[in-house]
């Protein structure tokens, strides 16, 4: 088997569950307490702003009060010394990666700490509520800040430097995500394609488990140490 170099990693709800942030699908998830249909879509947005703002609003507070845990340094510690290439790829919208101090990261579901203005298409970090529709900083106009969150039917952000990382990769590691939401599902077999090895390290199973070569079930803090050690 050839040295390994270039390393990609996806990371999921399940790698800050152990920070204090709720996962979507598990049991007491987000998606127990909020029908998806009501808050993560355009249309719920299109249909009742005020509904989608305040449920962002409440999230993006909470994370503020939220601190990285052993897992999200364990990955900034392997991106400030692996020599090869490696590219962490997260669903997850809060901070916690780059709080750890990882670098070489990218956020393809969006940031929780960013607003998105439709009038002007600036994104900007925003810190407070948006519920009562404040202006943006880039144009100065009111009323067309929405969270910068990738919604279900909408594109999910920079796949081409995705698909690119993935096809040169040696080694993918899926952490903490349930395979349950597309594309980033289907990231395992486009690697295993290129000839990557594949490794899972999840609570328990995720629904692609089946494409892994090898899979490692516990919670993110104490796996995730362990394999970058
Ligand atoms: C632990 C742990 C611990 C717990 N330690 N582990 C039919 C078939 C196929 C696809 C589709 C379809 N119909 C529609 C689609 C497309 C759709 C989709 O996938 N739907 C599925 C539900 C079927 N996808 C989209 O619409 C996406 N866009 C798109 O496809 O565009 C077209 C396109 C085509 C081709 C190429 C490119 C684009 C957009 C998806 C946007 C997802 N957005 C969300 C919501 C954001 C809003 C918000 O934050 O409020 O992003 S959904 C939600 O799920 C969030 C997450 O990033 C995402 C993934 O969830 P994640 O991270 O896996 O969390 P969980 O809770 O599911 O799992 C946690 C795991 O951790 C569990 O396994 C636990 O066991 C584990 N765990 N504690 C370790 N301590």
């Amino acid at each position: 088997m050839s040295p390994i170099q270039n390393i990609v990693i996806l990371t999921g709800a399940g790698v800050s569950a152990e920070s204090g942030i709720d996962t979507f699908r598990d049991a007491g998830g987000l998606w127990e307490q909020h029908r998806v249909e009501d808050v993560a879509t355009p249309e719920a947005f299109a249909r009742d702003p005020d509904l989608v703002l305040r449920f962002y609003d409440m999230r993006r507070e909470a994370i503020q009060t939220k601190e990285p845990n052993a897992a999200h340094r364990a990955l900034a510690r392997l991106d400030a010394e692996w020599p090869g290439e490696l590219l962490i790829i997260t669903q997850n919208v809060d901070d916690l990666h780059e709080r750890a101090g990882a670098k070489r990261l990218l956020h393809m579901h969006g940031e929780h700490l960013n607003a998105w203005c439709t009038g002007c298409d600036v994104r900007s970090l925003w810190t407070g509520p948006l519920l009562d529709r404040p202006a943006c900083s880039a144009c100065g106009v009111a009323g067309h800040l929405r969270p910068d969150i990738v919604w279900f039917g909408e594109m999910p952000y920079r796949m081409d430097e995705i698909y690119h990382a993935l096809n040169r990769a040696d080694l993918f590691v899926s952490i903490g995500t349930s395979g349950a939401v597309y594309p980033a599902a289907g990231f395992v077999r486009e690697a295993r394609a290129a000839g990557a090895r594949t490794l899972e390290l999840n609570m328990e199973p995720s629904q692609g488990s089946y494409w892994f070569d090898e899979a490692r079930h516990g919670p993110a803090t104490a796996l995730v140490p362990a394999w970058v050690e």
